[in-house]
């Protein structure tokens, strides 16, 4: 078949080094950008396979993310705008690490087993961070969908959740909102200011927030949305890629594992400030006080905010909505604590890390509230709580003030990204909650104190040796790893530690917590040095 012949003939223009051996990670593909070439031309490929099958357009973002700037991926995003389905990903990965002869059968396998009608037509939505090789990369992916006669649409420059949104308003025939990068600035900030109106004199200091866009995507879209957002939010933007380096010292995820501010942000004692990462898909929150202690509102506290207010709106409206919070391993302990015990009504849930698995949880319930303690995440609303929130705007039986947290609930909807977590959005959203709820940065942060904890990674063979259990709280593999932690956690108070393989950097990822910050550190340095030993440590013995 011709096709094939095009196949053939252009994956030849995107040779698999022979050998490599990549594996579907948390979140896509993630290396060297100088190994991915090959990976971006067959996800092209995949992309098309996916959307023939689905009769959808599927998205194909090349990003790492939080990853350095040398590092590049690829993300593949689903109808819905949700991430690929599991079954999909080991096509992927079949694909990915077919040598280059066996390319051919191995697409063909897939077409076969999922009886692909290779005449349905196909598209594909590409999008790209502001990585270097991001454009050659993205230009390989338009090959693969174009080789297998896909029409494809390139968005060029937008952060992951721009492109998972357009995929969702494209197959949703306009429905979630409209497909353009426009759009989706128009439909956030229109809700933005709807709600921050329910805000009373607020002067322009706390109208002031610091952002960090981690020299990346994030802060040219920042940029792009600012003028739509009527000066009721002023942004002081810092590390916009004019002269840093992408992720250097700046971004959320180094905000987040090393505790501090990021370089290249010049802010006030007790001013709220917040980080995006490379792909502008987490943000967290943070200020330092006046003695310069600083202090870190991560995913957990966003979920702990959203949660209480959106529960609170359901009180005042009188809807009786199952809402939940989904968190991760890594949530700190004091958060869910939190949740549980305080704020009682509410469940919380523990997936394995990677948004795919909080989604999945959070979609059981008619509001799910999802984070990882790392700053991804979002609010999904089921299509029944959508439905009730719209009856109630229109009952003419319901007094002014359940009329105002109707438009307060509706608005919410509107301004979040339910396709999957978005700085933007995120920020959006929280920037109006404390706004209505006339809280400071310090009182949210307030609300629990949490408790002090490490990350660390440490450097193994083939990080593969280590499995996990009970949503990666308990190592099952190597033998004895497990009875190293459990008797090294015995030795401290409050104390609580776990390790996972990284599905996005080839380390191990090493987290504790305790009830001193000295502990949290001590304990974490007895779990690397167990890791070290047990699962195959390469180069020097961590140190304390
Ligand atoms: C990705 C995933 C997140 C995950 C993070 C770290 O984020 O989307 O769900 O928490 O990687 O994963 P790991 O610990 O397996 O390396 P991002 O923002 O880098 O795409």
């Amino acid at each position: 078949m011709a096709l094939f012949q095009e196949v053939s003939k252009q994956s030849s223009l995107h040779p698999k080094p022979e050998g490599l051996v990549l594996q579907y990670g948390t979140a896509g593909f993630r290396t060297k950008a100088k190994h991915l070439d090959h990976i971006m031309f067959r996800m092209g490929l995949l992309a098309t396979l996916r959307s023939k099958q689905t009769k959808a357009t599927i998205g194909v973002m090349v990003t790492a993310s939080h990853n350095p700037e040398e590092d590049n991926g690829v993300k593949l995003i689903d109808p819905m705008g949700e991430m690929l389905k599991p079954l999909w990903e080991s096509y992927a990965t079949q694909l990915a690490n077919a040598e280059q002869g066996d390319l051919l059968p191995t697409l063909k396998d897939v077409i076969n087993k999922e009886a692909i009608d290779m005449n349905q037509e196909a598209n594909v939505f590409v999008g790209k961070d502001t990585r270097s090789s991001s454009a050659i990369l993205s230009q390989a992916v338009l090959d693969g969908v174009s080789a297998l006669s896909g029409h494809s649409k390139d968005y060029g420059l937008v952060t992951t959740p721009q492109l998972h949104y357009m995929v969702c308003c494209q197959n949703t025939q306009g429905k979630y909102g409209e497909a353009t990068v426009e759009g989706y600035y128009r439909k956030l900030s229109k809700a933005f200011i709807q709600l921050t109106k329910n805000a009373s004199n607020r002067t322009d200091d706390q109208k002031h927030l610091c952002v960090d866009g981690a020299n990346g995507i994030g802060a040219l879209k920042v940029r792009e949305m600012e003028s739509h957002l009527q000066r009721e939010l002023q942004i002081s933007l810092f590390n916009d890629g004019s002269k840093g380096k992408l992720n250097h010292q700046c971004g959320a995820d180094f905000v987040k594992v090393q505790q501090k501010p990021p370089t290249g942000i010049k802010v006030s004692p007790g001013e709220r400030c917040c980080s995006f990462d490379g792909d502008a898909d987490r943000i967290v929150y943070y200020f330092t006080d006046s003695d310069g202690t600083f202090h870190l509102l991560d995913g957990d506290k966003m979920a702990t905010l959203i949660s209480t207010f959106l529960k609170e709106l359901l009180t005042q409206v009188g809807l009786d909505l199952k809402i939940a919070v989904v968190q991760t391993a890594y949530a700190n302990g004091s958060s869910t604590h939190y949740l549980e015990d305080t704020m009682k009504v509410l469940p919380v849930r523990c997936t394995k890390t990677g948004v795919k698995h909080l989604h999945h949880a959070a979609q059981e319930f008619d509001i799910g509230v999802y984070f990882e303690a790392n700053g991804h995440g979002t609010v999904l609303f089921s299509q029944a709580a959508e439905e009730k929130i719209q009856q109630l705007l229109e009952d003419s039986n319901i007094n002014d003030k359940q009329k105002r947290a109707a438009l307060l609930l509706q608005n919410t909807v509107n301004i979040i990204n339910q396709t999957v977590g978005d700085a933007i959005s995120d920020m959006l959203l929280i920037e109006a909650i404390l706004a209505i709820k006339g809280m400071t940065v310090q009182q949210w942060d307030a609300i629990y104190r949490d408790l002090p904890n490490r990350q660390l990674k440490v450097k193994v063979s083939d990080r593969r040796v280590i499995d996990t259990t009970d949503a990666e709280r308990r190592a099952v593999s190597p033998a004895g790893l497990q009875e190293a932690i459990d008797s090294t956690v015995k030795k401290y108070t409050q104390a609580r530690s776990f390790v996972r393989p990284s599905g996005t950097e080839d380390v191990v990822r090493v987290y504790t917590e305790a009830d001193t910050q000295e502990n949290a550190d001590a304990l974490a340095h007895e779990v690397s040095l167990a890791v070290f030993k047990l699962a195959g440590g390469v180069g020097d013995e961590p140190k304390p």
